[in-house]
């Protein structure tokens, strides 16, 4: 299950994963695919939602931050991973982007208890081959 803000790159990057083209729309709700459950942004930007992450979450076998290197603000609360009782990785999207500041993203999804990062780019496929791996997907 991926969470992030709106626009944080999730179902973009559940595309690149899945060899599909790459194809805007926006999340509206929680989304069931093969092998990913994708979440609105809203989801994690709104306090009151939270309990709505952590119910979908019991049907996930893992939980991937999505923290967008080019995020200037923290998305997650301090220790959010605890709300969830399985594995959570963190997923530093955009990697690509000019103003691309990886370590501040880092920092956060640290902050927030994660421990185990991937660093990807869904346009030039950077760290997509690692992230497979690490979700058994490879
Ligand atoms: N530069 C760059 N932009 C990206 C990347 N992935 C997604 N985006 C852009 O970020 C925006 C939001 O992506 P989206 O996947 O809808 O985010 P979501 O709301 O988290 O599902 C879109 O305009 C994407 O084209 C990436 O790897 N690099
Ligand atoms: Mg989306």
């Amino acid at each position: 299950m991926l969470i992030g803000r709106t626009g944080a790159g999730k179902t973009t990057l559940i595309q690149a994963l899945e060899g599909m083209a790459l194809d805007y729309r926006k999340t509206q709700a929680v989304e069931y695919l093969d092998k990913y459950i994708d979440t609105p942004g809203e989801y994690s930007e709104n306090r009151w939602m939270r309990g709505h992450l952590q119910v979908t979450g019991t049907e996930a076998d893992i939980v991937a931050f999505v923290h967008c290197s080019t995020d200037t603000q923290p998305v997650f609360i301090n220790g959010f991973r605890y709300f969830f009782p399985i594995p959570v990785i963190g997923i530093i999207t955009k990697v690509d982007h000019p103003e691309a500041d990886v370590e501040y993203a880092r920092r956060m999804l640290m902050m927030a208890g994660v421990d185990e990062f991937y660093c990807v780019s869904a346009f030039t496929g950077e760290g997509l081959e690692e992230l497979r791996a690490a979700l058994g997907h490879g």
